[in-house]
């Protein structure tokens, strides 16, 4: 049985309720809600680094995916009020934004024939135009034109808009999405699920039991997605508990989540402009609990053009195993909010470098987590001598892997 260290037990600075939390997760049992909420009310930085890391290691090793992949955003416009995003107060001066036809969004696709990318996401506003004979027909338009590149789009936001204009159910309507080329659900529109939180940030789109009903009915059909969270705004420790709570049974029943993705809020350009954000240190800390607490998801994702290189290259240490793909266009939701990158692209090789740096193993992905290419011998160019990152303690590891 693996025990924590020493010089963890021997920490004066951690209480005993912390180090009986250290000492469930060693040896992998699941935390309770309570002790999630300890975690985040108490727990200091490099204990929860410690734990993360070493529950990252045991089921990734140094592996660090990424994904080639290119965004494309059908509007910034949208027809819900979510008070943390720019795109819905553009409703009101719509002729400011842009509405994409399909031709529009083919003509993006096609700019990517000669690139070696392997999947598209799509996500933006919601608009009544966007109805479902139209995403029917955009994804079953991208198939036929390149039928290998995996279609990841849109949220339970979307499709609860959709399905409701059009009449038809839940199943029905996944169902018919998946027949048209849907390949895999993007994580977007959680927020935050505690109703105490979503009515006063975003009331007026799906709820928390619609969104997870979507996602479920999307796993029965046999197919994965992810799950985000937006922290930092006017949320509590134990809201942030809640949502996790609420995946983790989900994902208990299914198996159909693949990645979790905290997106830390942004504070340009929307209604919530006045709150301030969150330092990177908790940026850390939550993402270290998300890797604890959700001890049923195989990946914790940092965006990294939300956080910037250097956060997303700290948060290796912390939990994370994946950065997101390498994007080559502009993901304007974030920049409108303040992102760190204002124009977030990554060459491959950039992508491996800076994955390399921090001394994990750059391994580039398909949507659904197939290796495409292993980097591990590939020798990058530049700074050897990279000084900015502090390595944790090296963990030992009894057996390679715990995925449930
Ligand atoms: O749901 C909107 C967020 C999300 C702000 O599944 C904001 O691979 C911060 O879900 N500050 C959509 N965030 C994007 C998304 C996503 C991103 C990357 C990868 C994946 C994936 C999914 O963007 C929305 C909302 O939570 N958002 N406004 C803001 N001011
Ligand atoms: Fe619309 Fe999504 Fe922005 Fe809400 S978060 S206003 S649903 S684009």
């Amino acid at each position: 049985m693996t025990h924590l260290p020493d010089y963890i037990t021997n920490d004066a600075l951690l209480s005993t309720e912390l180090l009986a939390i250290g000492n469930k997760v060693y040896q992998g049992d699941r935390i309770s809600p309570a002790e999630g909420l300890a975690l985040f009310e108490d727990a200091p930085l490099a204990f929860l680094g410690h734990l993360a890391n070493f529950v990252r290691e045991k089921r990734h090793g140094s592996v660090t995916y990424f994904n080639r992949n290119f965004h494309i955003e059908p509007t910034n416009v949208c027809v819900y009020d979510c008070k943390f995003c720019s795109y819905s107060q553009k409703i009101k001066k719509r002729e400011d934004g842009w509405e994409y036809t399909a031709d529009d969004m083919m003509d993006i696709v096609r700019s990517y024939d000669e690139k070696p990318v392997t999947e598209v996401h799509i996500v933006g506003g919601v608009l009544p135009q966007y109805d479902l004979e139209f995403y029917e027909n955009l994804f079953s338009t991208i198939r036929t034109h390149r039928p290998e590149l995996h279609i990841k789009a849109l949220t339970p936001v979307e499709y609860h808009y959709v399905f409701k204009k059009a009449g038809i159910s839940y199943e029905v309507g996944m169902q018919r999405m998946k027949d048209a080329g849907l390949a895999s659900m993007p994580g977007g529109g959680a927020e935050i699920f505690h109703p105490e939180i979503r009515e006063v940030i975003c009331k007026d789109k799906c709820d928390a039991d619609q969104w997870l009903e979507i996602h479920k009915i999307w796993h029965q059909l046999g197919m994965r997605s992810n799950a985000t969270i937006l922290y930092g705004h006017i949320e509590k420790y134990h809201h942030r508990v809640d949502h996790m709570e609420r995946l983790r049974l989900l994902q208990d029943e299914t198996g159909g989540f693949q990645t979790f993705i905290p997106l830390k809020f942004r504070n340009k350009d929307n209604q919530m402009s006045d709150l301030e954000e969150e330092s990177s240190i908790e940026d850390l800390r939550n993402y270290a609990i998300s890797r604890i607490y959700l001890d049923n998801f195989d990946h914790i994702k940092a965006y990294w053009p939300m956080i910037g290189r250097a956060t997303a290259q700290l948060s290796l240490a912390f939990g994370v195993d994946d950065i997101d793909g390498t994007i080559d266009d502009t993901t304007k939701i974030y920049t409108m909010a303040g992102s760190e990158e204002q124009n977030p692209a990554l060459t491959t090789e950039e992508m491996v470098n800076l994955i390399k740096l921090v001394g994990r193993i750059p391994v580039e992905r398909g949507t659904l987590y197939d290796v495409i290419k292993d980097y591990s011998e590939f020798e990058f160019e530049g700074s050897n001598d990279f000084q900015g990152y502090v390595s944790l303690p090296v963990v030992e590891h009894t057996n390679g892997s715990d995925k449930s």
